[in-house]
């Protein structure tokens, strides 16, 4: 393997528990698949507890006088008010109100921030955006390497490791815990919706020692080594950059309003497009598209979505769904069919046609 795809602090404990193939995620290993199926990890992730190497969420840190101004110039979601300790998911956008990243923000001091990056280059845009401002401030990767542990049974066995004072920390919300004489950031986040932790390790000289403490902890709460699941990632409507949205897509069009301050000024380079954007009204968004037949095979390549044969949009990330029995799509779908259960027919790259409805997100 080049040595431009960088291994992580966990890479050697993930070969010795079996991994079998890995996707490169900031050029950087992000292990894909166990010695289980992606349905025994579903199943086992909703009752259970699993351990994440997901270094390749790599930190973005912004820090020095200028860095709350860089970091909102960056977003159009307010970030005024945000109080150390807070983690906040925050659509990064470019002038035309593109996306170009779809990280978690940590307010580590009112001066110092890390943004935990989804797979594009932040560091470099940031860096860009502080030079040619001559802005006051340092943007760096720092050696942090978050191993995530996911599931209902996440806080039961951090709590017993490393202190039941873990179990108050509240959803996106950040404390820290002692390992190995040093103190380590852990959040309440992670990418499903089963629950669980993320510790944002500083130091990749402790990889293989907190692996091993978690491992070891783990075998009394049948823990399995793991990797975000596409299965629990698109019923829950969790959105993958680069999959769902590209810098072709603003925030309105996959669903994140919610994380974008429409209603007062915000300092940030995309707000009066994304303002313009908002008042002319967008054409397509973000939907669920349930459709049938036998278990889909991989999105590869995006799959069109047609009503009466004219295509209103495509999916990007589906899979069969074990718990609704149905195949379960993501897709942006034009204004006049957006409506939950518009019939559409889906061009799944198997040669099959398949008949679908839309619905929305997440699904049930
Ligand atoms: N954790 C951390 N960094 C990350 C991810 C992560 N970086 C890359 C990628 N994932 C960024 N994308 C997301 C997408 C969704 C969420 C987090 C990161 C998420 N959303 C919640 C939801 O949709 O319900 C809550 C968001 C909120 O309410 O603020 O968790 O997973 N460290």
């Amino acid at each position: 393997m080049s040595r431009r795809i960088r291994r992580t602090p966990y890479t050697d404990c993930v070969e010795a528990a079996g991994v079998r193939g890995f996707s490169v995620v900031n050029h950087m290993l992000l292990p894909k698949a166990y010695q289980a199926s992606i349905e025994e990890d579903y199943w086992h992730l909703r009752e259970h507890v699993q351990i994440w190497d997901v270094s390749c969420q790599r930190q973005v840190q912004i820090e020095g006088p200028d860095a709350y101004k860089l970091v909102q110039w960056m977003t159009p979601r307010d970030i005024s008010s945000a109080k150390v300790g807070q983690c906040l998911y925050v659509p990064i956008i470019d002038e035309d109100a593109g996306l170009i990243n779809d990280p978690v923000l940590l307010v580590l001091a009112e001066n110092k921030f890390w943004l935990s990056i989804a797979d594009s280059d932040v560091l470099l845009y940031a860096k860009g955006l502080a030079l040619g401002a001559g802005l006051e401030v340092s943007v760096t990767e720092p050696d942090v390497s978050p191993l995530a542990v996911q599931g209902p049974r996440a806080e039961a066995l951090l709590g017993e490791l490393f202190g039941q004072h873990i179990r108050d920390i509240g959803f996106f919300k950040f404390g820290w815990i002692e390992f190995a004489g040093t103190r380590q950031l852990i959040a309440r986040s992670g990418y499903s919706k089963q629950g669980g932790f993320e510790i944002y390790l500083n130091g990749g000289h402790h990889g293989a020692d907190l692996w091993n403490a978690i491992w070891q902890a783990g075998e009394a709460h049948n823990m399995t080594p793991g990797c975000p699941n596409l299965i629990e990632r698109i019923e829950a409507g969790l959105l993958s950059y680069g999959n769902e949205m590209t810098r072709e897509n603003n925030p309105l069009e996959i669903g994140l309003d919610e994380y974008c301050s429409l209603d007062k000024p915000v300092e940030c380079i995309g707000h009066d497009a994304l303002l313009k954007i908002s008042r002319a009204g967008i054409d397509r968004q973000i939907r669920g598209v349930l459709f049938d037949g036998d278990p889909c095979p991989a999105c590869s390549i995006p799959w069109p979505v047609t009503v009466d044969g004219e295509k209103v949009g495509q999916i990007t990330s589906a899979i069969f769904s074990p718990r609704l029995k149905r195949n379960i799509g993501l897709s942006l779908i034009d204004r006049a069919y957006w409506e939950t259960d518009q019939s559409v027919t889906v061009y799944s790259n198997d040669g099959q046609l398949r008949t679908g409805e839309v619905t929305a997100l997440p699904f049930a």
